[in-house]
C-alpha cells in the first residue's frame, strides 16, 4: 500500500478565499452544493480535489457546467487539468449519510445527522482541498424536515432560520474565522439543550449551549461548568479569550474518538458529556472536565493556529494535552494529577515506543493519517512541551506562547515554528532539544553515584542511550532536563554547589544533560547525600538506577518531591514483583519481602498522608508496566505475583484497611469535591485490597456497597469486584445493573467493561464472546467495542492466557469491525503490540492471527499498517 512522506510535502497550489456549503438533508440521500472562490498560487497547476465515496452530480467553473471530458474522477480525486487563474467552482455531490458506518464525513447517529472531518473526513462530504494548510471562510445553509430535525447547527455565527412552508426549514450560518476543512461541522436533529452565558475579560458575552438527546439535559451541567472553568483558566493563565458569540457542544452516541474541537461547534462522544452522580463515576466527572477543557483550549492551539500538514499533528495535540493537564492540575491536586498522567504515559506511550509501531512525535511517513492519533503524538508530545516549560520556566514559557500567537495567529505552521517561538524570546538554543521530535523510542538515563568523603564531593554520572526503534537503529543524544535535589539524612534539601546545575525561574534545580555521558560534581557535601532525581518526572525517560533499598525507602518517606515519593514506592514494588515473577516462572513458592510489606503497611496506617496521595502510594505497578519491564510477558506468573503481594498486604493490614474503609464510607456520598473524591478513592481501594482475601464477611460488605450505593463510583467499585469473583452475589448484581441501565447507551458500557476486565475468572473469553451477541451490544457502536473488546485486550492476564484461544477470537472481531469502521478496528490492533514479548508458543499463536488478518482481502489500510509492522 502507498505511503505518504513528510519529505514530499509541498505547500498548496491554490488558495480558497471563501466557500459556501449548502446541505439538503433527506432520509435516503443528502445533496451538497459547494461553491468556492479559488485562486491559483502556482500558475498552470491542474486542480486536484480530494473526494471519497461521493456521487458527483455536477461541476461548474464560473457558472459553466463542465463536460465529463473536461475532468477526471478517480477513487480519491476529482482532477480538472485546466482552470483559470481565479474562478468560482461549484460542485454538487450526493451522499448517503444513513449508510455511512465509518463515522467520518457526514453520518447519522441515533437519528441525528452529524459530521467528523478530522483528519480526512471532509473529502467524504464534497470534493475539496482536504488538507489543513488551506484555510477558508465558510458560510453554510442547511435544509431539512422541520419536525424531525428542529435543531440545525454549523460553525460560527447563527445568521437566521427560515420556515420554507413545506414542512421543511433552512438555517444560515457564517464563520468569520478562516479555518481548514477538518474543523467544519454540521449537526441536524431533535435535541434537548441547556444554556448559560460567559462574559470574557474584554466584555464579549458568549452564549454557551450543550445539546444532548431529549431527557438527558440534566446530565449536561457538569460539562457546562467545566466549559466555564476552562474559559476562565485560559484567560487567567494564557490571556486567551474566546472569539465568537456562541460556543456549542453536542453529545453524540456513535463517535470514533472522545470529542472534536470544530470551530464553535464541538461534537462530543456522549460519554464525555453526560454525567450525574447516579450515572457517572468520579473518574468520569474528572475526564469530562479535562476533555471539555481540551477541546476548548484547541480554539487557540489548533484552530486559530493550526497544523501545516498532518505530520505536525503534535503541534496542536501535544500542546493542547499539556494545557489540559495543567488545567486539571490546577483544578485538583497537582502531584496526584502528575502521577496519573505519568502512569498513563508509561502504560500506553512507553509501550507504543517500545513496540513495532513506535514512531517519532513528528513522524516521517504513514499509510493512514488516522493512525497518527496516538499516545506518542498526544502524550509524549505533551511531555515535550512540558520539558520546554521546565527549561525556560513558567514565565519564560508564557513569554514564548505570547510570541507564538503574535507570529502565527491565523496560520498553519510546524513544530519547528513552535520551538522557535518558545526558545528565541528566552535566548535558549533548542537545536539539540528538537531531536525529541525526530527520534522515536524512550531514552534510558543511567545513574551512577560516588561520594568522596575526604574531598567533600558527591559525583553524579549520568549516561544516556536510546534503544533502536523501527527505521532508527541509532540515536543522537537528547537534551534531557532532569529536575533534582540532594537530601541529608533527615530529609532536608542540601544546597547544591555544582557549576552545571541551573535553577529555573520557578526555583527548580535542573541538570540539562546534553552529552552522551557526563559527571556532575557537587562540592561542600559532608555526609553521603541521598539523591532525588527526575523529580516531577521532568523528562519522558526510563531511569536505570540501582539505588539501595534503604535509599528507596528513605525517599518514599521523606522526599520533598511528592511525585518521587510515589515513584520510589513503584520502584520498590517493581523489584518485589520481578523477584516473585521469576520465582513463579520456576514454580517456586512465593513469599513477599517483609520490608516492603512493612513500608506499605506504614503508609496505610499513617494518618498524616493526604488520602488521594495515599491511594497512589498504595497502587502496585500495573500489568502494563510489568509487561514492559519483564523480559517475557508471562501472564500467569504476573498474576500470581501481583495477587500474592495484594493478598499479603490485605492480610497484614485487615483491621487498618477496614478502619480506613469505615472512616470514609458513606461520607458525603453525593459530593464532587476533590477532597471527597480522594477519600472515596482511598476507601474503595481499601475495599478492593480486602476483597483479595475472599472472606465471606468482606464479600458481604462489597455486596452491601453495591446495593446501598448512592453514587456510581461506589456502585462500580463493588460491581467490578463482584464481577471478578466466584461469589454468590455476582450474578444478581450484574443482572440488576443490566436491568437498570440496559437502555442507557452510555452507562451500559460500564457493565461490559466490568466483565471484560476480570483477571481472576478463568471464563472471561467466554463471557466476552457471549456479550458480543448480547442484545445491548452493537459492533457498530465504538463505545461498545472499546468498553468490551478493547477493555478485554487491556486485561493482559486473560488476553494472554495460554489456556485460551483468545487471539483467534479477537482477530475475528477485528476483521468484523474493520469491514464497517476502519478507525475503530485500527484502535483494536494495538493489542498485538506486545507480540515480541510473548513466549515462543504464544508468539506463534499471535503471529498466525496477525498474518491471517493481513492476508484478508479487504483489510483497511488503517489496520494493515499497524498489523504489518508487527510482522517485521
Ligand atoms: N482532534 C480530535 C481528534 C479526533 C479524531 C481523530 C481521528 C478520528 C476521529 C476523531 N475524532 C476526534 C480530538 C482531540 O484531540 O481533541
Ligand atoms: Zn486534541
Amino acid at each position: 500500500q502507498e505511503k505518504i512522506y513528510l519529505k514530499d510535502y509541498k505547500g498548496p497550489a491554490f488558495s480558497v478565499d471563501s466557500v459556501h456549503l449548502d446541505f439538503n438533508l433527506n432520509e435516503d440521500f443528502c445533496r451538497v452544493r459547494a461553491k468556492s472562490a479559488i485562486k491559483q498560487l502556482t500558475a498552470g497547476s491542474a486542480l486536484h480535489l480530494n473526494g471519497v465515496d461521493l456521487k458527483l452530480i455536477a461541476v461548474k467553473i464560473n457558472g459553466q457546467e463542465l463536460q465529463p471530458t473536461e475532468y477526471q474522477v478517480t477513487a480519491e480525486e476529482l482532477i480538472i487539468p485546466s482552470v483559470p487563474a481565479s474562478f468560482t467552482l461549484e460542485i454538487e455531490t450526493q451522499l448517503e449519510p444513513q449508510n455511512n458506518t465509518s463515522l467520518e464525513g457526514l453520518y447519522k447517529s441515533s437519528g441525528i445527522f452529524c459530521t467528523q472531518c478530522e483528519a480526512q473526513g471532509f473529502r467524504k462530504i464534497t470534493y475539496f482541498f482536504d488538507r489543513p494548510d488551506v484555510m477558508t471562510s465558510y458560510s453554510v445553509t442547511i435544509e431539512a424536515d422541520k419536525k424531525k430535525y428542529p435543531v440545525l447547527l454549523s460553525n460560527g455565527d447563527r445568521i437566521k432560520t427560515e420556515d420554507l412552508g413545506n414542512g421543511r426549514h433552512k438555517a444560515y450560518w457564517s464563520d468569520p474565522h478562516k479555518k481548514p476543512c477538518y474543523l467544519f461541522a454540521l449537526v441536524a436533529g431533535d435535541l434537548g439543550v441547556i444554556r448559560d452565558t460567559f462574559t470574557t475579560t474584554s466584555g464579549r458575552k458568549v452564549n454557551l449551549e450543550v445539546y444532548a438527546s431529549h431527557g438527558k439535559q440534566d446530565r449536561c451541567w457538569h460539562a457546562m461548568d467545566s466549559l466555564k472553568k476552562a474559559m476562565t483558566w485560559d484567560q487567567d493563565v494564557y490571556g486567551l479569550e474566546y472569539d465568537l458569540n456562541d460556543y456549542m457542544i453536542v453529545a453524540i452516541d456513535d463517535f470514533n474518538a472522545g470529542a472534536m474541537e470544530n470551530k464553535g461547534l464541538n461534537i462530543f462522544n456522549s460519554r464525555l458529556v453526560l454525567a450525574d452522580s447516579s450515572s457517572a463515576t468520579d473518574t468520569d466527572f474528572h475526564s469530562i472536565e479535562s476533555v471539555v477543557a481540551h477541546e476548548y483550549f484547541h480554539n487557540w492551539t489548533g484552530n486559530r493556529v493550526t497544523v501545516a500538514n498532518w505530520f505536525q499533528l503534535s503541534l496542536k495535540e501535544g500542546l493542547t494535552v499539556f494545557r489540559d493537564q495543567e488545567f486539571s492540575a490546577d483544578m485538583t491536586e497537582r502531584a496526584v494529577q502528575r502521577i496519573e498522567d505519568v502512569d498513563a504515559l508509561r502504560a500506553g506511550q512507553f509501550a507504543e515506543d517500545a513496540g513495532p509501531n513506535a514512531h517519532p512525535v513528528r513522524p516521517e511517513s504513514c499509510m493512514a493519517v488516522d493512525n497518527f492519533f496516538t499516545m506518542t503524538i498526544y502524550e509524549k508530545g505533551s511531555e515535550l512541551i512540558r520539558m520546554m516549560q521546565t527549561i525556560v520556566g513558567r514565565k519564560g514559557f508564557r513569554k514564548g506562547m505570547d510570541e507564538y500567537f503574535r507570529r502565527h495567529d491565523g496560520q498553519a505552521v510546524t513544530t519547528e515554528d513552535f520551538a522557535a517561538a518558545i526558545s528565541e524570546p528566552n535566548g535558549k538554543d533548542f537545536s539539540q532539544f528538537k531531536r525529541w521530535y525526530n527520534q522515536s523510542g524512550t531514552p534510558v538515563v543511567s545513574v551512577l553515584e560516588k561520594f568522596d568523603a575526604a574531598a567533600g564531593e558527591y559525583h553524579l554520572t549520568l549516561e544516556q542511550s536510546c534503544p533502536p526503534t523501527p527505521n532508527q537503529p541509532t540515536k543522537e543524544p537528547f537534551h534531557v532536563p532532569l529536575m533534582m535535589g540532594l537530601l541529608d539524612k533527615n530529609g532536608k534539601e542540601l544546597a547544591l554547589n555544582c557549576e552545571h546545575i541551573t535553577q529555573n525561574t520557578d526555583g527548580k534545580h535542573l541538570i540539562e544533560l546534553k552529552d552522551h555521558k557526563k559527571t556532575f560534581v557537587f562540592k561542600g557535601i559532608k555526609e553521603r547525600p541521598v539523591l532525588s532525581i527526575l523529580r516531577e518526572f521532568s523528562a519522558p525517560v526510563n531511569l536505570h538506577w540501582e539505588a539501595s533499598e534503604d535509599d528507596l525507602y528513605f525517599l518514599m518517606e521523606k522526599d520533598t518531591d511528592s511525585f518521587n515519593r510515589r515513584e520510589m514506592a513503584q520502584k520498590m514494588g517493581l523489584r518485589v514483583l520481578s523477584n516473585l515473577i521469576a520465582k513463579a516462572r520456576k514454580g517456586e513458592a512465593l513469599q513477599v519481602d517483609e520490608k516492603y510489606i512493612n513500608a506499605l503497611s506504614a503508609v496505610i496506617r499513617d494518618p498524616n498522608i493526604d488520602p488521594s496521595f495515599k491511594a497512589k502510594m498504595l497502587q502496585l505497578p500495573s500489568y502494563a508496566v510489568l509487561a514492559q519491564v519483564e523480559p517475557v510477558l508471562d501472564a500467569e506468573a504476573f498474576h500470581k505475583a501481583r495477587v500474592t503481594v495484594r493478598k499479603t498486604i490485605a492480610k497484614m493490614n485487615k483491621a487498618a484497611l477496614l478502619e480506613t474503609y469505615r472512616q470514609f464510607h458513606g461520607v458525603e456520598p453525593k459530593s464532587r469535591d476533590t477532597k471527597v473524591f480522594g477519600h472515596r478513592q482511598l476507601k474503595n481501594q481499601a475495599l478492593s485490597y480486602l476483597a483479595e482475601l475472599q472472606d465471606p464477611e468482606i464479600l458481604e460488605i462489597v455486596n452491601k456497597q453495591y446495593w446501598d450505593a448512592q453514587n456510581m463510583t461506589d456502585r462500580m467499585t463493588a460491581l467490578t469486584i463482584l464481577a471478578d469473583s466466584q461469589s454468590e452475589y455476582r450474578e444478581k448484581a450484574l443482572q440488576h445493573f443490566h436491568d437498570e441501565w440496559k437502555n442507557d447507551s452510555v452507562v451500559i458500557n460500564k457493565w461490559f467493561t466490568a466483565q471484560a476486565s476480570a483477571t481472576s475468572r478463568p471464563d472471561v473469553l467466554k463471557d466476552v464472546m457471549a456479550l458480543t451477541q448480547h442484545p445491548t451490544f452493537n459492533l457498530q457502536n465504538p463505545n461498545n467495542v472499546y468498553s468490551l473488546l478493547r477493555a478485554f485486550s487491556a486485561n493482559i492476564v486473560r488476553f494472554n492466557d495460554p489456556k485460551l484461544n483468545v487471539y483467534e477470537a479477537y482477530a475475528d472481531k477485528i476483521l468484523e469491525v474493520d469491514a464497517k469502521n476502519p478507525q475503530v478496528a485500527a484502535r483494536l490492533c494495538s493489542a498485538f503490540n506486545f507480540v515480541q514479548k510473548l513466549d515462543p508458543v504464544m508468539k506463534d499463536k499471535a503471529l498466525t492471527q496477525i498474518k491471517r488478518m493481513v492476508a484478508a482481502p479487504n483489510l483497511s489500510k488503517n489496520s494493515r499498517e499497524l498489523l504489518q509492522s508487527a510482522l517485521t
